[in-house]
């Protein structure tokens, strides 16, 4: 089964920095690492100590932590940046360089025979240094990469021995699922190496392809706590969840699910955010029940409607009732609760009074309440 032995590389600290409304304060950084932590990812990806002094300072202390996952850092494939990650004492190091034909124009400049020289240059560098450090190497702009390009480097990369893991990224959100499952499957096959996926969301397909790389063998996704990011973002960890747990339960029951609620609000809050509606698990709408046919199903048996079930991310569904496309199996049950004793001719009454109201403007549960307390003589 490949999707039973997956670890999430959770990057907020270091793609979710690039999101455009981020900026994270140390105290924030060891907060976020903490609660992380006690969800349970693998592993935590922080900004390059290369980026300011702060960032250079927050890795240590984020280190200093002693946290259950293990903290990476990411660089550029070059010694300099190399010895700045190894002196910060992380426990991984993520090397990235573009191999994409735009990337390898108007980033670096370099040919493909260079990028596989440099590789091999700083890889044994950090091997040299740090015997024991993770390490791994992935392409930037994997997808928009030519294939025979990609495997020179992959295959030169791995042929050295040195790296614990390659890495794909679909930089620009460019790639379909079922590429990625055969890039992945490729790599597995001729490497024999872990894979991890980096999958941006410019079309939608974040989480499918997250998905899709795990099926094809990778055994690491990057993810970010709602999918904060360069411009849209990457895989959102709450989704990734919501589609592993879908396919199988047993998927996400490493994680503290009932945290999810928590870590969403606190990135919301100091990304200055409102979680989206349709966020997955966490919007606000995720388990509201609306219509007279799903509200009478799901409060007959919550699995008719639910796919995911709210109580075991810490959550309580809702069934609507103040509208006109409510039914009597809503208004009665909500009477229940109330602990009011109504016929069935009236909760009928009363329902056809709700929608005929509603008709006007919707009522809020008050409102639905003092109708039912009204008819109970209350
Ligand atoms: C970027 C780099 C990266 C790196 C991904 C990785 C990407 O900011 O452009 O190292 O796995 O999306 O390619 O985030
Ligand atoms: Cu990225």
């Amino acid at each position: 089964m490949p999707l039973n032995n997956y670890a999430i590389i959770e990057s907020t600290l270091r793609e979710g920095e690039q999101f455009s409304t981020a900026t994270f304060s140390t105290a924030q950084k060891l907060e976020i690492a903490g609660m992380l932590d006690q969800f349970g990812v693998e592993m935590i990806e922080m900004t390059s100590p290369c980026a300011s002094p702060q960032s250079e300072a927050d890795i240590r202390a984020v280190v200093a932590q002693n946290l259950n996952a293990r903290i990476l850092t990411h660089i550029r494939c070059n010694r300099d940046d190399a010895l700045r990650a190894l002196d910060t004492g992380v426990h991984g190091i993520d090397i990235v360089i573009g191999t994409s034909p735009q990337l390898m124009e108007h980033s670096h400049g370099k040919s493909i025979r260079q990028i596989v020289d440099l590789a091999a240059d700083v890889l044994s560098f950090v091997r040299e240094q740090a015997p024991d450090i993770i390490l791994r190497f992935s392409t930037e702009d994997t997808f928009r990469s030519r294939e025979s390009d990609l495997l020179r480097v992959y295959l030169a990369v791995a042929d050295l021995g040195l790296v614990n893991r390659l890495g794909v990224a679909d930089t620009v959100g460019v790639a379909m699922p079922q590429q990625v499952e055969a890039m992945v499957r490729q790599l597995v096959r001729l490497t024999r190496l872990d894979v991890e996926f980096h999958g941006h969301n410019d079309s939608g397909c974040a989480i499918a392809n997250a998905c899709a790389a795990l099926e094809g063998g990778a055994t690491h996704v990057d993810t970010t706590v709602l999918g904060i990011g360069e411009r849209n973002g990457i895989t959102p960890l709450g989704g990734l969840m919501a589609r592993l747990y879908t396919l199988d339960r047993s998927y996400v029951e490493k994680y503290n699910l009932p945290l999810l609620p928590q870590v969403d609000a606190m990135i919301a809050n100091i990304c200055g955010l409102s979680i989206p509606f349709n966020n997955y698990i966490t919007g606000a709408s995720a388990f509201i029940h609306k219509a007279g046919i799903h509200a009478k199903a799901v409060l007959a048996d919550p699995g008719t409607y639910e796919i995911l079930r709210p109580e075991d991310f810490g959550l309580v569904r809702e069934v609507a009732i103040g509208h006109r496309l409510t039914g009597w199996n809503a208004v009665r049950q909500r009477a229940q609760t109330l602990g009011l004793n109504l016929d069935d001719a009236t909760l009928r009454a009363i329902t056809q009074d709700v929608k005929r109201r509603a008709d006007v403007q919707p009522l809020n549960l008050t409102e639905v309440d003092q109708l039912l307390m009204a008819a109970a003589g209350q």
